[in-house]
Formats: C-alpha cells, structure tokens, sequence
C-alpha cells in the first residue's frame, strides 16, 4: 500500500510534544516499511525521524488538547500548520491508497468527507472537548470502519465506542534489553504535565526514600518547579528526555516504573517500555495502564490517586517475577503482532471506496 500519515500539530516530530503519538508513528513507519508498504509523512517544520520520508510543512502549531477545559470551541491559530498540512493532503492525495491521521484536532474529521482518498483516523487520547466528540461521532457514523484507538477503556470515553478498532501498541523489542537484577531505585516516564501528577510518584519516592529517576519532557516548567519546591527532600533524579537505546539502558535497573495517570491514559506506551525491560509497572488502576498490567503478575494495580497504595505495591514488587514481564511484552507488544493489527485496519479501511 501506499501510505501518508499525517502527524499531530502540537509539536515537531522527535520534539517530545507529541508524547506516546510520537513513539506510535515512528513504530508505524518502521513496521509498514519492513512489510514493503511506501509510508510518507507529513510533520510540523523540524520534524526529523531516522529513515522516514517526511515533508515539513510551516504554520503555526496547536495548542495541546489537554491543557484547554471541556466546553472550550475549536481554536484554529492563524497560518495553522494543520490547515497546510492538510491542504498538502489534498493536493497529492491520488498518489496514496489511505491517509492516516493522528491529530487529535477537529480539522481532519471535519474533513474526509471532502476527500477522494480514505482517511484512517487513529485517536491517540480519551475524550477532551465536546465539540471534538461531536466532529468525531458525526464522522464515525458515515465511516464506522475508519476509527481506531489504544484501549477499550480509551474507547470508552468517546460518544461511539463500539465502532472504534482496539489496536493496543507495539514497540521495538531489540532496542529493549531485559535486566534481571535491579538497584535500588524507582522510575517514572512521561510528559511532565499535571495530567500525569508526578507529584504523586515523588510524594511515594519521599515516603520510602527510594531514589525515583524522572525521565521525560518537561512540559509544563511551572508545574515542574511547583513539585521541586514542594519535594525538597525527595530523592529525586531528572534524567531529562532520552532517546529511546538511553532509557532502556538506565529503566532497566529499576524495581518498578510507577504510573500515577490523573487523566484516563489512552494507552500507556511507558509500560510496555518497563515490560520489555523486566521491569514491574506499578500503576493506578485507571485507563490504558490497567489493561495492560496483570496484578500480581506483571506488577500492580493500585486504587487511583492513592499514594499509600502506591507505597503498599512498592513493598511487594519482590512478588514479582521480572521474566514475566518481559514474557509479556514479547506475547502482546512487539512490532510484529501491532503491526499485524494496524495494518489488518488500514486494508480494511483503504477498501471502502465511497
Ligand atoms: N493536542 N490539539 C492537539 N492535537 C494533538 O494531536 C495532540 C494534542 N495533545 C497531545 C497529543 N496530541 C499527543 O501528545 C498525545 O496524543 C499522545
């Protein structure tokens, strides 16, 4: 197939902004590759991927979804870089049997109708905005076959759950060495931002005065320096944002990765990160997270916003045989077994000629 994924306008590719959206493009590009599909895509100026065919395009970026309030209507910035990205999808459209959008914006749904080609929407977070509900349900009653999400739960926070395909993730297992001895230190990974509550993680890090490493983009600067101020104590250690060969490498010493999603996490690309590494993923039993670790198996499931129960887990995390997590990931989260779903979905979709 020939394929044009069209990316999300919060930030550039390989800037971090994007979040988990990031990782599951750069997965997509790479399996569809190996499976001899064309993929083109198209990113904000100064995206930059290894080994992808990707056209920049200018304008002004989005805001992020999830710092605006339910109520909020869609905001278009001036010269927006998703209205000439997509105005670039129009115009080479013929060249391609489906376009795959991860924006979670209005513009694309509000869209395909206006199309020759099929366009695959991939949604890559819970509801955030009624007017995106609405778009989104509107389009999804005249092409039910061409929406797909992370998780049920994800899913299940959209007006029109039942027509959504459930395609999990997958990540690059080689790039994940499995470690069978930890050290004695914590670990969190993730966008820096209040939907995520850090704070959460650092107050149980502060609790058991086992070193918690914070690996992540620092999205929102003041939330960040809020917990520092407020955690002075903590043994905390920012690692920043790693590529993916460096966090593996520093994950994999730790006894558990802890998951404090306030929002309903989509999917939770970190776990199955940890997972790939031998590493237990402690997590509130909310959202994508909670789909995807087995308590007691491949780590534990806590009572959402309950740092106690987090510390309660960390105690038991000896419970946990680590080959098991790693048994997982290979079993539900390669390349291989996503790519097969994802690609099942685009045939399905490239299909349907309206
Ligand atoms: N916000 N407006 C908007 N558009 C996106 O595509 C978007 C976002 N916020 C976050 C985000 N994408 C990604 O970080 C998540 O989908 C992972």
């Amino acid at each position: 197939m020939k394929i044009l994924i069209l990316s999300t306008p919060v930030g550039a590719l390989s800037s971090g902004i994007g979040g988990g959206v990031e990782l599951t493009i750069y997965n997509l590009i790479q399996e569809m590759q190996r499976r001899n599909h064309i993929v083109k895509v198209v990113a904000p100026q100064g995206s930059s991927f290894p080994h992808a065919d990707i056209v920049e395009i200018k304008g002004n970026l989005h805001i992020p979804a999830q710092t605006q309030t339910r109520e909020i209507p869609t905001i278009m910035p001036e010269n927006s870089v998703l209205a000439n990205m997509w105005e670039y999808a129009r115009q080479v459209q013929a060249n391609y049997d489906v376009l795959v959008n991860f924006a979670f914006d209005w513009l694309p749904f509000y869209l395909t109708p206006f199309f020759d080609s099929s366009i695959a929407h991939f949604i890559s977070m819970g509801s955030l905005s009624d007017s995106l509900d609405q778009i989104m349900a509107q389009i999804a009653k005249k092409y039910p076959q061409n929406f797909a999400v992370y998780t049920k739960s994800q899913a299940q926070t959209f007006p029109f759950p039942d027509v959504c395909q459930c395609l999990g993730s997958g990540i690059d297992l080689s790039l994940y060495q499995f470690r069978e001895k930890p050290e004695k230190k914590l670990a969190w990974l993730g966008r820096i931002a209040p939907e995520k509550a850090l704070e959460d993680a650092v107050k149980a890090s502060e609790i058991t005065q086992i070193p918690l490493l914070i690996f992540g983009k620092i999205q929102d600067e003041n939330y960040w320096g809020n917990i520092l101020t407020q955690h002075p104590n903590a043994p905390i250690e920012y690692k920043g944002f790693l590529s993916t060969v460096d966090l593996q490498r520093e994950l994999g010493y730790c006894q558990a990765l802890l998951m404090t999603p306030r929002w309903i996490e989509a999917f939770g690309n970190v776990a199955i990160e940890a997972l790939a590494c031998g590493v237990p993923v402690i997590t509130y039993a909310r959202g994508g997270p909670a789909e995807i670790v087995t308590d007691g198996k491949t780590g534990f499931l806590v009572t959402p916003d309950s740092v106690e129960e987090l510390v309660n887990a960390i105690n038991r995390i000896p419970e946990i045989r680590r080959e098991d997590c790693r048994q997982i990931a290979e079993q539900e989260y390669s390349l291989t077994a996503w790519g097969d779903r994802f690609e099942a979905w685009l045939k399905s979709v490239k299909n349907v000629k309206f």
